[in-house]
């Protein structure tokens, strides 16, 4: 006897393409052009802060900082079909999604200037995470938290194309795959993981296909496209309950790994030129420009008046005076008696005052 034992499928999505053109059977029928416009002006807002956060880097006024250039389309369609009690996990190039989930821009450039702080709890989301995939396994064991406590919330998190060869990402697939918890895994596949390439992190035609060894279903989106991604994000949410799906968005880091990195060692600008003509803005902007919604004046005004924005929330980190006690009261939810003998004795000490032992 001899039968097929497996068979799966990844479609790709795209429902707008380069040019700004619509494809309209598959444009989600709970969107609408103010949306679009509204998710429009959040993606200028995350490119705008980007452009800030690196050039105060090169001043030496923020600390190693990961570029989201030419991913704004995979953060923002993402985190606009959260819901308000959704729960988002970031890997450490998501600035888009703190933004759109209504993090107080000043959090972030104080993050970068390296105070390290908990993010306000409205946010519903957990704070910058550097070790790679180590995201996966946690946000898993929130998502299982979740159908434990009976709340009908979703646990959303962001892994790397490099992210996807980590022990911890299979692990945790598997595991949410088993309980079905409620999960969606946005895989940011930005084709590069520092210095190596897509073609070499992966013998797998689609990243999204890693699913299936888990039992969990996987699309594959143009994460260019912010359509696309908000809609393979929407119907993960919706039907989360009956459990996990990985959602892979087809993207590309236009920029540096990180600022102390130089891609132009290892990669050719032809390949960079071939993304920039598919910038996830620009096809936004053409489609709105041909409704008679967007035009030249009015991005001007909206980028100055976000460049105000931004200033203004630079200037309330620069003048932040940090609380050194933090150290010590917010690394649990309570204070363990340990951490509180040793705040007592620095605070004996003087131990953060000039001249303190
Ligand atoms: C466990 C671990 N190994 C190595 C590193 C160093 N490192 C930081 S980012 C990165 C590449 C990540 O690539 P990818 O997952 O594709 O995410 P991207 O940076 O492209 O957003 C590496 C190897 C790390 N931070 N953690
Ligand atoms: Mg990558």
């Amino acid at each position: 006897m001899e039968q097929r034992a497996f068979e799966g499928e990844i479609e790709y999505i795209q429902v707008m393409d380069e040019t700004g053109n619509v494809d309209q059977s598959l444009f989600p029928k709970d969107l609408d052009d103010q949306k679009i416009l509204e998710m429009y002006k959040y993606m200028l807002f995350a490119r705008a802060n980007d452009a800030k956060t690196l050039s105060l880097q090169r001043q030496g006024r923020a600390v190693t900082y990961a570029p989201l250039l030419g991913e704004e389309a995979t953060q923002i369609g993402s985190a606009y079909a959260m819901r308000k009690q959704d729960i988002f996990v970031p890997n450490f190039r998501q600035h888009g999604v703190f933004l759109m989930r209504g993090l107080p821009l000043e959090w972030m450039y104080l993050y970068w200037r390296g105070y390290e702080e908990q993010l306000p709890k409205d946010v519903n989301g957990e704070a910058i995470i550097v070790p790679v995939a180590t995201q996966m396994p946690h946000a898993v064991g929130m998502a299982y938290a979740q159908t434990y406590k009976k709340k009908d919330a979703v646990v959303i998190v962001y892994v790397g194309d490099g992210g996807t060869s980590e022990g911890d990402f299979y692990e945790a697939l598997n595991f949410a795959g088993v309980w079905k918890v409620p999960l969606v895994v946005i895989i940011e596949n930005n084709q590069w993981a520092i210095s190596l390439p897509r073609g070499k992190q992966s013998a797998a035609k689609t990243l999204a296909q890693k699913a299936f060894a888990a039992g969990i279903g996987g699309v594959q989106v143009d994460g260019n496209d912010v359509i696309a991604v908000y809609k393979a994000t929407k119907d993960a949410i919706d039907k989360a309950k009956t459990g996990p799906t990985v959602v892979e968005c087809v993207t590309y880091r236009l920029g540096m790994h990180t600022t102390a990195d130089d891609p132009t060692k290892y990669r050719p600008d032809a390949e960079v030129e071939i993304w920039e003509r598919r910038d996830p803005l620009a096809r936004v902007k053409a489609y709105l420009v041909r409704k008679g919604l967007w035009n030249d004046q009015m991005e001007k005004e909206t980028s100055e008046q976000q460049s105000k924005e931004i200033d203004d929330a630079v200037e309330r980190a620069e003048q932040f005076k940090e609380d050194p006690r933090s150290i010590f009261t917010n690394v649990y939810s309570f204070v363990p008696q340990t951490l509180q003998d040793e705040l007592d004795d620095a605070e004996k000490n003087n131990f953060w005052q000039e001249g303190g032992k």
